[in-house]
């Protein structure tokens, strides 16, 4: 049985995963030889741009190895009756954990005494500051979808108290509801980004609500780079406006900007929030699914928009 031809733009991890693959699809990884191919798999964060797109006229599946459809051109996938599928669920958890991993490295200076350790500074009779704690915060989730709600589950569970920002208040949420990212940081020490990216939620954190957020304040994101505006971070950041940032997504990754680099107190990690053995496998599972599905001509495991 000859296997079908599909484009990855995006490895599956780990390696095994990555094999079933091979071995059930003839892998294409150059766009310029696929134009007859009908799926195509991708990353969240690479996505499939309008003149991608328009390079392949016999797509019929985009499966995105992740949540984010950001970087999708999905008017055009509508348009032209292109379905696409993600890996919602199963990477919840490593992301909201990634979130606490790095509020609770930015507050208690983990990578700071990390380096203090290394380049002698303890040996050679050195003192780091004291840290502030960070579960006596109270915490508030920009971004209340499935990432946001494991996260405020876990923080809860740690003693904290949660406000969060969406769209709309849901009744059945025991968090408290605040309309817009500015009262939510007024009402916070820490705040957490966690939702979509896209031009709806750019620069949804900017100098304003950095400022509410105050000089305590601790900013966490590990949804998009663009939903910090990363100019009024950096000032904020120097200026003391804030007191630090957890950052595990950039605007133009992998490039991270020098202000930041040079900000004090900024942890930097690099887009690893899902990055975990189990979560990678979960969602590459997904995409073995929803492939498989379409290519059966069966209803697709987990299409976009669910
Ligand atoms: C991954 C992500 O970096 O889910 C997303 O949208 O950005 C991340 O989980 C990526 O998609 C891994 O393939």
């Amino acid at each position: 049985m000859t296997r079908p031809r599909i484009l990855c733009l995006a490895d599956l991890k780990p390696q095994d995963m990555a094999q079933r693959l091979e071995g059930d699809y003839h892998v294409l990884r150059d766009i310029a030889n696929a134009a007859d191919v009908e799926a195509v798999v991708t990353a969240g964060n690479v996505g499939l741009s309008t003149a991608q797109m328009a390079q392949l006229p016999a797509l019929r599946l985009i499966a995105v190895n992740g949540v984010g459809v950001d970087a999708v051109d999905l008017a055009q996938a509508a348009r032209r009756g292109i379905a696409v599928t993600t890996t919602p669920d199963v990477l919840s958890q490593a992301v909201a954990e990634m979130a606490l991993a790095l509020a609770l490295a930015t507050g208690r200076q983990v990578a700071e005494g990390d380096r203090f350790v290394r380049a002698g500074q303890w040996v050679g009779g050195g003192k780091l500051g004291l840290a502030s704690s960070v579960l006596d915060r109270r915490a508030g989730i920009l971004g209340y979808g499935r990432i946001g709600r494991r996260l405020a589950d876990m923080l809860r569970g740690l003693g904290m108290g949660v406000s969060y920002t969406a769209r709309s208040e849901r009744p059945d949420s025991p968090d408290s509801f605040r309309p817009d990212a500015v009262s939510l940081a007024q009402d916070c020490e820490l705040l957490f980004v966690t939702a979509a990216g896209g031009e709806a939620t750019r620069s949804l954190v900017d100098a304003a609500v950095l400022s509410a957020l105050g000089a305590q304040g601790i900013v966490v994101n590990v949804a998009r780079g663009p939903v910090v505006d990363t100019a009024a971070l950096a000032a904020a950041l120097h200026s003391g406006t804030v007191a630090g940032a957890g950052m595990d997504v950039f605007d133009d990754e992998p490039d991270v900007p020098q202000s930041l680099l040079d900000a004090p107190n900024c942890v930097l990690t690099p887009h690893i929030g899902s990055a975990t053995v189990q979560a990678r496998r979960a969602m590459a599972q997904l995409v073995l699914d929803n492939l498989a599905a379409h290519f059966a001509g069966q209803p697709l495991s987990t299409p976009y928009p669910g």
